[in-house]
């Protein structure tokens, strides 16, 4: 297993974008409304981790004119198809049975959304996801359910088990230590913001969960409202760590919902941690993160311990932001 490289809680963290070239019109009644002459940040997109690749894919959606549900689709679906990454799509560590199962969701401007949950052998949950959205009556569709319309879909059936995911896992099976807690090394679940051009936000979630999980455990990625939420009147969130502590205060959409309360997205992000943190006095052995923006095109990021960073890009650049933690070391 590559280990992460440690990234300390840097004063180069960047919180927020505040200038951009655009205009923004004005957001909905509720909570912080943008005045007619504030300049907000757009296009934008933001996602957890250092994923160069997958924000790139959704700038170049989005620099077009592009819209944000299109961008994170396509952006995540970098990410799914890199069968380096082993914690999201082709090449994911399987749970303890040895089974490649991937959680997703996807949400859109006017709040509709769709997940699939533990589903196996389909390379792009995301995209079933989004399906699940826009040609079913439903939110979330399970395993067997969930690959079942997938190939009704027209998906192909894909081996999602990697050999160095299969070593890995038959190395494990020695011990079959069971570690529930993600540590630094194991987690790389991208979520993914993004505002376009009309200032509309979507977000997507992607990930194959916790390595080893139990045969049917799902996290918080593919629940909307715990690993993503976004109200396209105030902002999005979404989350990475440990699923069971996310679902558990509905983190993402805690941070809407703060962020409506006129909280920005960095305060909204550090009182969710904060939340988390507040419900797991003896136990802080465990990661989380969440970032955020707003209607504005502010971003902000926290998390537990150092090591999350999260990209941004629009016209100020294309940047990794090492997050602030709760914990210094
Ligand atoms: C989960 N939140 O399944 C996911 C794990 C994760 O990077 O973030 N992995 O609990």
């Amino acid at each position: 297993m590559e280990r992460r490289k440690f990234i300390r809680h840097s004063t180069a963290a960047t919180a927020g974008l505040i200038s951009g070239p655009l205009l923004a019109s004005s957001a909905g009644q509720a909570g912080p409304t943008l005045k007619d002459s504030v300049k907000a940040v757009r296009p934008l997109v933001i996602c957890t981790w250092d994923f160069h690749k997958a924000s790139a894919k959704a700038w170049e959606v989005l620099k077009d004119g592009g819209n944000a549900l299109d961008a994170v689709e396509q952006g995540v679906k970098v990410e799914e198809a890199d069968p380096d990454n082993q914690t999201v799509g082709v090449g994911g560590r399987p749970d303890r049975d040895g089974n490649v199962t991937l959680d997703a969701c996807i949400m859109d401007k006017d709040g509709n959304c769709g997940a699939v949950l533990a589903m196996q052998n389909i390379a792009h949950p995301v995209s079933v996801a989004r399906k699940v959205m826009e040609e079913t009556p439903h939110v979330m569709l399970a395993g067997k359910g969930a690959e079942q319309f997938a190939y009704a879909m027209g998906f192909k059936k894909t081996d999602l088990l990697t050999q160095r995911s299969k070593q890995e896992w038959l190395e494990w099976k020695k011990t079959s230590k069971y570690e529930p807690v993600i540590n630094i090394e194991n987690h790389d679940t991208i979520g993914m913001l993004a505002l376009d051009q009309d200032g509309d936000i979507s977000g997507a979630c992607t990930t194959s969960g916790m390595a080893y999980k139990m045969a049917g455990r799902v996290g918080d990625s593919p629940i909307i409202g715990a690993g993503l939420f976004v109200d396209n009147e105030i902002g999005g969130a979404t989350a990475t760590g440990v699923g069971e502590e996310v679902v558990r205060t509905v983190g993402s959409f805690l941070i809407v919902e703060l962020m409506r309360q006129g909280k920005s997205p960095q305060d909204a992000c550090e009182e969710g941690v904060k939340r988390i943190i507040a419900k797991n006095k003896d136990k802080q052995d465990f990661q989380i993160g969440f970032i955020a923006i707003n209607k504005k095109g502010e971003t902000g990021g926290y998390c537990i311990h150092p090591g999350f960073s999260y990209r941004t890009y629009s016209e100020a650049g294309h940047v990794n932001n090492p997050s602030k933690s709760y914990l210094e070391s």
